[in-house]
């Protein structure tokens, strides 16, 4: 289950000019479609467990660290876990949902013959977990590898169909202890693309929530999640 350490930033107009100078690789442009998903009174999120639907593939990010919510809100860097295998997802949030799997007798695994992924959304409907916030994002992605380093840098552009554009530059590792070194490479890139602010910038989700979910922004502020 891989890492995913990232960074956000404010995209200004330079930013090409910039990305040409440090010779980021362009990988091109993708159009995805989120739909994030949680229980009414937002039982995952406010554990900063993030259910996600992109273009029909399930995917769950939770929090790697045991730092506990307050102390990891105010990072710049953030760090989740990506899960994208159902079976697992579903593992994950029956134990964050306090349900046995004794309740789940019938279980994904035992379904083989039939699609886990349409049981595993049927079994997101009856767990009522409803989605909360969609959106579409065009993606610009690019590519960088520093000398001596076999680790990816991603840098990605994203412009939300709500009218928010946010950068990202992220590495992805396999172990928590190549954590500190993929903090270093992220920092590496914000340096050469003149990212010197120490202000952590809000995420596409963060903005959503705050224009059209405003009780739910509300309470995950309440408990630092974000
Ligand atoms: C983890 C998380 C959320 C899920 C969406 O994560 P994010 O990386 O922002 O979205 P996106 O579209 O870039 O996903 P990718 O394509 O990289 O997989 S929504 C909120 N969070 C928590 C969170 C946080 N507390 N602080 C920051 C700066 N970002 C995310």
């Amino acid at each position: 289950m891989p890492v995913e350490v990232e960074r956000k930033f404010v995209c200004d107009s330079r930013i090409l000019e910039k990305l040409k100078d440090i010779r980021a690789v362009c990988l091109g442009q993708y159009e995805f479609k989120d739909q994030y998903f949680d229980t009414a009174d937002f039982t995952l999120t406010l554990k900063d467990f993030w259910l996600r639907k992109r273009e029909g593939s399930w995917e769950l990010k939770r929090p790697t660290s045991n730092l506990n919510t307050e102390t990891r809100a105010q990072d710049v860097c953030t760090n989740y876990r990506e899960i994208t295998d159902v079976l697992q997802i579903r593992a994950e949030l029956m134990s964050i949902m306090g349900i046995y799997a004794e309740h789940n007798t019938e279980s994904l695994q035992k379904e083989q013959d039939k699609d886990v992924h349409a049981e595993f959304q049927k079994w997101v409907q009856e767990m009522k977990l409803e989605c909360f916030a969609e959106f579409t994002t065009v993606r610009h992605s690019y590519t960088l590898e520093y000398e001596g380093d076999d680790r990816r840098v991603r840098v990605d552009l994203d412009q939300a169909d709500f009218g928010y554009c946010v950068g990202e530059i992220e590495v992805l590792v396999s172990e928590a202890d190549e954590m500190t070194s993929a903090m270093e490479s992220i920092e590496k890139t914000a340096q050469k693309l003149g990212i010197g602010s120490e202000q952590k910038t809000e995420g596409k989700m963060e903005v959503y929530l705050q224009r059209f979910r405003p009780d739910h922004y509300a309470a995950l502020l309440k408990a630092h999640v974000l």
